[in-house]
């Protein structure tokens, strides 16, 4: 009997079981010079250690590991360097952490490579639509996020435009699962994202966070990321270093809405508000 293993709400990622009956915390882990918040900070694997060290203390779950920036503006990064920034520090963190560590990653090699050092999840921003994508997730059994950006990091907030931008990134999600199911990747594997901040106005990203949970007519889990992002900014008129409470705000109204996980700069602080969230879910 199967039964068990297939109405567990949750997901296989590598030799990690990551439950999903309750909202998850992803602490973000920036291997790159260039971030929006914490630039360079955890490049060194031995920095980046003691981090996710610290994320994984605070009760993240997963740890997302990137080291392609994709904010707003960011330039692209070669094959090699980003080899080179994230495959020490996924080496590092499966072999000491237990955590589940995601790979935020469009490149077919980086996946592959990421996979062989361990990682249990894959956190596409182009959700498998580079070259190759399709084909790495197919021959995988690791989860795959799928998000939503229209246009690239470096000119996607030059005017960006919906007819209506929850239906149309609802339709954006429904063709990338449609594709990777049609590569043979089961539905059970995948996480969708609407990629908040991607070639999106702020107006745009508060119309779907108000309406989130209509993207859970989709079938998958939801993953978001709002943390420290501009669209916090421009309602508080702060900068990336005053949006704490924002973030938290944020990532709580997104668990109202029915997201799976949260992909977070601040972990201690999220999972306190998420524990009081829960509380309260959990009251008759
Ligand atoms: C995200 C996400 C991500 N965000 C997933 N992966 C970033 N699945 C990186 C700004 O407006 O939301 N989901 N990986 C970071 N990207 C941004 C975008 C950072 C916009 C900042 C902004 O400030």
């Amino acid at each position: 009997m199967r039964k068990s293993i297939e109405t567990e709400n949750g997901l296989q990622c590598g030799g990690r079981f990551l439950h999903l009956s309750q909202p998850q915390v992803m602490g973000v882990l920036n291997v790159t010079p260039d971030s929006f918040s914490d630039g360079g900070r955890f490049v060194a694997p031995d920095r980046a250690l003691q981090q996710a060290a610290l994320m994984v203390e605070q009760g993240a779950a997963l740890v997302d590991v990137g080291g392609e920036s994709t904010r707003p503006g960011a330039a692209p990064v070669s094959e090699q360097e980003e080899l080179d920034r994230v495959i020490p520090v996924v080496e590092a963190l499966t072999a000491r952490l237990d955590v589940i560590v995601s790979v935020d990653t469009s490149n077919p090699v980086v996946m592959a490579e990421a996979e062989a050092a361990g990682a249990g999840l894959i956190n596409d921003v182009r959700a498998l639509r580079r070259p190759g994508a399709l084909e790495f997730a197919a021959g995988s059994r690791l989860p795959l996020c799928l998000m939503h950006m229209q246009g690239e990091p470096g000119t996607m907030q030059s005017d960006p435009r919906y007819r209506d931008v929850v239906t149309d990134v609802g339709d954006f999600l429904q063709s990338r699962m449609d594709a990777a199911l049609a590569a043979r990747v089961g539905r059970r594997r995948l996480l969708l994202d609407p990629g908040f901040g991607f070639g999106k106005s702020l107006q745009h990203n508060l119309t779907l966070l108000k309406h989130l949970d209509r993207l859970r007519d989709l079938g998958c889990p939801l993953l978001v990321g709002m943390s420290r992002k501009s669209m916090i900014g421009a309602i508080l008129n702060k900068p990336v270093a005053e949006r704490l409470h924002g973030s938290v705000a944020a990532a709580l109204l997104a668990a109202t809405a029915g997201a799976s996980i949260i992909r977070v700069h601040d972990v201690g602080p999220t999972v306190d508000a998420l524990k009081m969230w829960q509380a309260v879910q959990a009251a008759s």
